[in-house]
């Protein structure tokens, strides 16, 4: 029988973690979220960049628990807004607000503003306990609407308009968004090479 190997997902985000869990359903690998486990440390997300915030995600949690670690950092770029809110998504508007809350703010500051191109950008970072890491990037362009549309996927999802589907992420289902996504691009970086992963993986634990 195939021998599963287990990742821990370094997300509290459960709006990522169900697009991870989609995403794997049918490879190789057993899941575990951080639920899985007692409480570990909280990871202070200080880096400039979103490699680095990936970076120290994964590798904190592969370290603390023993397990390869998957880590997303990923956010939402406005040219208009001059890249905002970029690495501070999460916490654009402030700690403790509702994702509502903060597309509000976003479709307040873009009010009357012409240039509405946004990518969403993603950076995944799977680190073993030793620190030995994979990086995969990739980005989705896209517009902000005028105002938001559906109720699908989580963040930013209602206002990102995505043209070639004349639609937002927040009109699409789990599966459409992952085809499309940032994050769907991405684990499809990770995935086409997995083989490779999976033997790297199992030689560095
Ligand atoms: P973890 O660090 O625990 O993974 P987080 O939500 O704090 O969770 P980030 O620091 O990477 O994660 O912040 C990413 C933010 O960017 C996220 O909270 C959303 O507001 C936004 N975002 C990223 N990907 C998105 C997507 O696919 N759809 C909508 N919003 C997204």
């Amino acid at each position: 029988m195939e021998k599963k190997t287990i990742i821990v997902l370094a997300t509290k985000n459960k709006g990522k973690v169900k697009e991870f869990e989609g995403y794997f359903k049918n490879f190789p690998i057993v899941l575990k979220s951080l639920d899985d486990f007692g409480q570990i440390p909280e990871i202070v997300e200080d880096g400039v960049t979103f490699e680095e915030n990936a970076y120290k995600k994964s590798s904190c949690v592969a370290r603390i628990l023993g397990f390869p670690a998957l880590a997303d950092d990923s956010g939402l770029v406005i040219d208009a807004l001059n890249g905002a809110p970029g690495v501070y998504s999460a916490r654009y508007a402030g700690e403790n607000v509702s994702d509502e809350y903060r597309y509000k703010k976003i479709l307040e500051e873009m009010k009357g503003k012409e240039n509405r191109a946004a990518r969403f950008e993603c950076v995944l970072s799977l680190s073993v306990p030793s620190g030995k890491a994979l990086t995969y990037e990739a980005n989705c362009e896209g517009i902000i609407a005028d105002a938001p549309s559906g109720s699908n996927g989580f963040g930013y999802d209602p206002i990102f308009f995505y043209p070639p589907l004349n639609k937002t992420f927040g009109q699409l289902t789990n599966d459409e968004k992952t085809i499309v996504s940032h994050r769907g691009k991405a684990l499809k970086e990770l995935s086409n090479e997995l083989d490779k992963v999976l033997i790297w993986m199992r030689q560095h634990i």
